[in-house]
């Protein structure tokens, strides 16, 4: 340890910290606006400036060491004038919209204008004007609000490594964007949405789709349906001012049915189904000499990941849609015909944590019969954003069930939304039919957890699996280069966001004054854990919709029928 003293006071912190973080331990806080632990800890803002005696100028505390005898003044009269005038500079050439911004009170920046009780522009002059890029499918980028923190840049290089924004030009023309300035859409970008979960202030956001849901809410001739994915319900309550981790699945069903959908759906029965779809793939690739390892195929961010940058490993993809997917083609046929709809007046809206399964739902390998699956796709902020528009008090909703006849799930399709959770599902499912026997120990540890890569070796029958799984597009990057150079598995989970889903690019936006010191996807992680183990039925071939859906229509997993609407197939 070291003795240092901040504000007079003496403390004694261990060596390797930094200012800032020796700062927070002892409780005094120290503004900050670029800082993102672990992922941006550059020092480029000047925000977090303090004064050490002895020292020329003033330093940025997000990057100095602390060692032994530094005395530190985190507000002086020169530190709190310096951050003030930095901030008023970055505020002269910002878009002061406010009332239009969709991170109005929860913005960064405007949390700092409070806090350092900003009261008047001293240097409004000259302004950016750069056009707006919506282009992609889900994601839009405003370079106007945009403050040059490059938190978007450091998550998209190093967390993701997929590195399609980057700085460009110097100076006032300093700004962020893509090679040769090209839209989003045009670049190698996976749409998972990373940098706008970290972005401070409103520059980069999910493409809004919130008006094209009401339309359709309006429209008498629809029948409008929504499923739900298993992260929204660990995370939505955030954006209700809920803590981080908590489950609102009841009260989020009650808003949508409030919302006016005819029917609100559990994205998890899918998922079941997708077990079985998934599991019966495996089986026959192991016993009959397929491809190996099978690939899971449900993160939309990844599948665009691999087709660019790892195509040689596109057969080995599952065939499986993503449950979602899935689900909007058993809503367009077998559900239609039991109803007995028109499949055409049949809309889906999924309520997703991620951006990218807006580009999903758009892909044609995604639909049926000359329906698309899913007509559209709303992230967790967009179907808060519906709910508060609606005028509806959250927090004191009585809880709902999830409607009939599709509203059963089990524990296994929950834990999708955790990072290893649909290999657990799947090894739930697997073990049973390779050991012809109901099993009583069915949590796989060894695949739970915020490790980027996870490895498990399992047996069941006397059959020897090998499972991977990686979380993250850079830890998929390891894993897939490791396989080039002969690491052999027999099926391997791979999910675009870090942490699984639970932190997907949709789910609510979190800021660096938390996010830096909460471990946001094992908390939302946690409660999804926790949901499983409250459920009745746990493995997924135990689900009896899914059940009586094979029964009724499908026939069984792998038939010709579920080929046709379950299955699809991507090229690079
Ligand atoms: Fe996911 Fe999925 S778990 S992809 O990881 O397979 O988005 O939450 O909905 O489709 O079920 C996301 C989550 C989600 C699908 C499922
Ligand atoms: Fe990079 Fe993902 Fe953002 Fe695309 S969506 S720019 S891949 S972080």
């Amino acid at each position: 340890t070291v003795n240092i003293t901040i504000d007079s006071k003496k403390l004694q912190v261990e060596q390797g910290l930094t200012i800032l973080e020796a700062a927070r331990q002892a409780n005094i806080k120290i503004p900050t606006l670029c800082f993102l632990k672990d992922i941006n800890e550059v020092g480029a803002c000047r925000m977090c400036l303090v004064e050490i005696k002895g020292a020329r100028t003033l330093q940025a505390s997000c990057v100095y060491p602390v060692s032994e005898g530094l005395e530190i003044y985190t507000q002086s009269p020169s530190v709190r004038e310096a951050r003030k005038v930095t901030l008023e500079l970055i505020l002269s050439n910002h878009d002061k919209k406010c009332l239009t911004c969709v991170r109005s009170k929860n913005c960064e920046l405007q949390t700092l204008a409070e806090e350092l009780n900003i009261k008047e522009l001293r240097f409004e002059g000259e302004t950016n004007n750069y056009p707006l890029d919506d282009f992609s499918p889900s994601i839009v980028r405003d370079q106007n609000k945009c403050i040059l923190c490059r938190r978007c840049v450091s998550v998209c290089k190093d967390v993701q490594t997929v590195n399609v924004i980057s700085a460009t030009e110097r100076g006032f023309k300093s700004a962020i964007g893509c090679a040769f300035d090209l839209s989003l859409a045009d670049v190698p970008c996976t749409n998972c949405g990373q940098c706008i979960s970290v972005c401070p202030v409103g520059a980069l956001r999910e493409k809004d789709d919130t008006d094209k849901v009401w339309k359709a809410l309006a429209n008498p001739e629809l029948h409008v349906v929504v499923q739900t994915a298993p992260a929204v319900r660990v995370a939505i309550g955030e954006e209700f001012g809920l803590p981080i981790g908590t489950r609102c699945t009841g009260k989020m069903v009650a808003a949508l049915s409030k919302l006016g959908f005819a029917k609100v759906f559990d994205t998890d029965t899918a998922a079941d189904l997708t077990i079985m779809e998934e599991g019966t793939e495996l089986l026959n690739r192991i016993q009959n000499g397929g491809k190996l390892p099978v690939i899971t195929s449900c993160s939309p961010g990844w599948i665009k990941f691999c087709e660019h940058n790892y195509p040689e490993f596109l057969d080995n993809l599952s065939s499986c849609k993503s449950p979602h997917e899935m689900f909007g083609a058993v809503l367009k046929s077998y559900y239609a015909e039991k109803m007995g709809i028109d499949p055409a007046k049949i809309f889906v809206v999924s309520i997703m944590p991620c951006t990218a399964k807006k580009y999903e739902a758009a892909r044609p390998e995604l639909s049926a019969n000359g329906l698309a699956d899913v007509d559209v796709v709303l992230t967790t902020r967009e179907a808060a954003k519906m709910i508060k528009e609606a005028g509806i008090d959250f927090n004191n909703l009585e809880d709902r069930e999830f409607d009939d006849p599709m509203g059963e799930a089990t524990g296994a399709a929950v834990i999708f939304g955790a990072t290893g959770g649909v290999m657990e599902a799947a090894l739930r499912t697997v073990a049973e039919i390779l050991e012809g026997k109901s099993l009583d120990n069915i949590e796989y540890t060894a695949v739970r957890g915020t490790e980027g890569i996870k490895e498990a070796t399992v047996e069941f029958g006397g059959k020897k699996i090998k499972a991977a799984v990686a979380n993250g597009l850079g830890n998929a990057r390891k894993l897939l280069d490791s396989m080039k150079d002969g690491a052999e598995y027999d099926f391997v989970e791979i999910m675009a966001c870090p942490g699984g889903c639970v932190n997907g690019g949709g789910q609510p936006i979190q800021p660096s004054s938390v996010r830096s010191w909460t471990d946001l996807r094992a908390e939302r992680a946690k409660a999804i854990y926790e949901e499983d183990a409250s459920l009745p039925i746990r493995k997924s071939h135990e689900n009896p919709i899914v059940k009586k859906m094979y029964e009724e229509y499908f026939e069984k997993p792998g038939s010709h029928k579920a080929h046709e609407l379950l299955h699809t197939h991507y090229t690079a």
